[in-house]
């Protein structure tokens, strides 16, 4: 078989044993958590700041931000439960200020490239960034002014964030860390997706994989 063949049919099928968890990890749903929660470390192999583990892709949350769930489905009333019509489950992400900053960093040291995107509900705006260094440092790849969009009363039955756009940033390179700026609890995200790079070791056993397969079958 041709070289460029065998390697063109390596990464398909590479493609194919790669569990499908690993792919759908790449959107985050904020499902799973308790109501205001810290993610932090939550889907990053670690957990967020009341124990809840989501899974191990890489991305690492300041304290500033937070999970919330509908408190329609949670009894857990208050603001932080205030949506409706969520994109993705029930849960939410939004910033609250923990450190006299309005201003939080989401890290992916392993990088993502191509484009960041997230549903937003938005009462204020808000400013996203994407950087790459983490900390939000290295170039500003590209940036993002999120304008209030309109909220109705009633829905699901209760919840004012109840309306819900999709915000996509679109750049070139290799992107390590997304910035917020903006004020507390007023912007809620959900089905954000960082479009993540492959975990290389993931990525190198499937190609294996398929090349082992090739081979056997020479
Ligand atoms: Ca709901
Ligand atoms: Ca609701
Ligand atoms: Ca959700």
């Amino acid at each position: 078989m041709h070289r460029t063949a065998s390697l063109v049919l390596a990464a398909a099928l590479a493609a194919s044993v790669l569990p499908s968890a690993a792919r759908a990890a790449t959107t985050f749903s904020f499902e799973g958590f308790q109501d205001t929660e810290m993610i932090l470390n939550a889907y990053a192999g670690g957990t967020g700041s009341m124990g809840s583990a989501i899974n191990n892709s890489g991305v690492y949350f300041d304290p500033g931000f937070f999970a919330g769930n509908d408190s329609d489905i949670t009894t857990n009333v208050g603001y932080w439960g205030d949506t409706a019509w969520e994109p993705d489950g029930m849960g939410s992400m939004y910033f609250a200020n923990v450190t006299g900053v309005a201003f939080g960093v989401i890290n992916v040291p392993a990088g993502f490239n191509g484009q960041w995107s997230s549903f937003y509900s938005a009462k204020v705006a808000c400013q996203i960034d994407v950087w790459s260094g983490i900390g939000g440092t290295g170039t500003n790849l590209g940036s993002l002014t999120i304008n209030p969009n309109a909220q109705t009363n009633g829905g699901d039955p209760n919840g004012s964030f109840n309306t819900w756009k999709l915000a996509t940033i679109p750049f070139t390179g290799v992107a390590q860390s997304v910035t917020y700026i903006g004020p507390d609890f007023d912007v809620r995200f959900d089905r954000m997706d960082f479009n993540l790079v492959p975990a290389p070791g993931a990525a190198s056993i499937g190609l294996l994989g398929g090349l082992v397969a090739l081979r056997r079958k020479r």
